[in-house]
């Protein structure tokens, strides 16, 4: 097998496998790299007032992180700008959030160059490299100028946007242009693949052919769906653990027989917490009669706070939950807790398995982990109902969830209802057609597609 390099933005830390506020990303890459070998790169998240290019190197068995720190100003224009201001919202299909700023563009295409520079050495010459997310889109095309000739693929964790969104970006054909360097670049779903392939059509003049195979120009690449997983068997066995049943516990004590709808998402609006709370609500208003016997747990872990649109969603969300609560809530009885902090990875477990619903409502998301690991956590004999937004890449695969459009909070106060009184053998027959393949198609899996597909490209790009 291969040495793997995996590039993206951030590292996730050696030493710190489980707790705080993991992303999806680092949960599913450390389990390839733990089961491969090889380095993990990207930036360290500290900054320094000269760029040196200084690599910081840590060793675990088989795996190594390397780290790069930045300067303030690329820490602007790359990851606070162009990544999280105009990228971030435009593949979410939010042309009223992007910022086009020519110094972001600037900013981003330095730190890829910065990236290629100091990975280049790192790479051997049978290493596959694997590249992550819209942070290091150009990052192919900056390792090809530096002679690499390896098998590189790229892997896009966030929707492709349809091709009129795209290009509203000044330079989108120049970034597009860059996937071409790869050897395969891969997508969640289906969907995002097929806008993909259609912008590459009407915007590059490319040609599609058997296989998935894409060509433009004389470069010709492989654009496949992986649907990326969770670590399954890890995740079961964490919702059974003494961590998770004391927070299982913790729940039931405080809720006294109500049921419990639990939200988990990263405070960001592409999971749509505000329109989950407009959903909420109007179940409230219409079902006075459930009032007093659910209530909805929110946990929202802050993310991006140096990003405007972040502070402003906090705001609103603080004020949407005082007023439901200040509406609706009695002397024993508050109908929605909103946390604004991470728990550890079992704690969370414990707390999906004692959740009646799983309330995973994106207005867009390239795939979504939660709902995935709501799943997991259920006790099989008595499962809860997961309600799953249909613009999640998830409800592609989970059909069998309760799917709603998370626009509408007429739909969302049903789907609450539906899945308070559904029947248990209703709930089994939809968590074990869901299981079914969330075991099937773990991160393992997602893995071993991904790699296996650049694995048998042949090595197009002498160095
Ligand atoms: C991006 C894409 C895609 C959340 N709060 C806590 C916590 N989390 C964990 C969850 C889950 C992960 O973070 C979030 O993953 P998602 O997939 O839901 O969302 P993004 O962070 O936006 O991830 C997404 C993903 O990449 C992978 O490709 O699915 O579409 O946007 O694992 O459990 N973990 C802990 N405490 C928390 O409070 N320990």
């Amino acid at each position: 097998m291969s040495r793997l390099i995996v590039i993206s933005n951030r590292v996730q830390q050696l030493n710190q496998q489980t707790g705080g506020n993991q992303g999806g990303l680092a949960v599913a890459l450390m389990a390839a790299l733990r089961e491969r070998g090889g380095t993990w790169f990207g930036w360290s998240g500290e900054t320094v007032e000269t760029f040196t290019g200084t690599i910081h190197v840590e060793h675990q068995g088989r795996v190594s992180s390397a780290v790069i720190d930045l300067e303030p100003q690329d820490v602007d224009e790359y990851y606070n700008g162009f990544a999280n201001r105009t990228l971030w919202p435009l593949f979410h299909f939010r042309l009223d959030l992007t910022e086009f700023e020519r110094d972001f563009a600037g900013g981003y295409a330095r730190v890829n160059r910065r990236f290629a520079d100091t990975v280049r050495p790192m790479i051997d010459d049978d290493d596959l490299v694997w590249v992550h997310d819209y942070h290091l889109i150009p990052l192919g095309a900056e390792l090809r100028a530096r002679g690499v000739g390896n098998r590189m693929g790229f892997f896009l964790h966030i929707p492709w946007p349809p091709s009129r969104l795209l290009t509203s970006l000044p330079s989108h054909r120049r970034m597009v242009e860059t996937l071409f360097a790869y050897d395969i670049v891969g997508f969640h779903t289906a969907d995002w693949l097929d806008s993909f392939l259609d912008y590459v059509v009407t915007e590059l003049d490319g040609t599609l052919g058997d296989d998935g195979q894409v060509t433009v120009g004389t470069r010709t690449i492989r654009a496949i769906v992986a649907p990326i997983g969770i670590e399954t068997a890890e995740f079961e066995a964490a919702a059974r653990s003494p961590e998770a049943n004391f927070a299982r516990d913790r729940m039931y004590m405080s809720a006294t027989g109500r049921s419990l709808i639990v939200g988990v998402d990263r405070l960001d609006y592409s999971k749509g917490l505000e329109e989950r709370f407009a959903g909420y609500e109007r179940f409230l208003s219409q079902h006075p009669e459930r009032r007093g016997l659910v209530y909805l747990l929110q946990i929202a872990p802050p993310s991006r706070e140096k990003v405007d649109t972040y502070q402003e969603i906090r705001g609103n969300l603080d004020a949407m939950s005082g007023r439901i609560n200040g509406e609706y809530a009695d002397i024993d009885w508050v109908p929605i807790r909103y946390v604004n902090k991470g728990y550890p990875r079992a704690e969370l477990a414990g707390i999906f398995r004692a959740a009646r619903i799983g309330l995973v409502t994106p207005l867009r998301d390239g795939m979504n982990l939660v709902a995935k690991e709501y799943v997991a956590a259920q006790d099989p004999a008595d499962p809860g109902v997961l309600i799953l937004s249909t613009f999640a890449g998830a409800a592609a695969q989970l059909k069998d969830a309760v799917l709603v459009n998370p626009y509408s909070a007429e739909e969302m106060s049903d789907a609450i209802v539906t899945a308070l009184t559904m029947p248990r053998a209703e709930r089994i027959r939809r968590w074990e057609a869901m299981i079914d393949g969330i075991r099937r198609e773990d991160v393992h899996w997602w893995c071993g597609h991904f790699l296996d597909a650049l694995q048998s490209e042949p090595a197009a790009h002498p160095a």
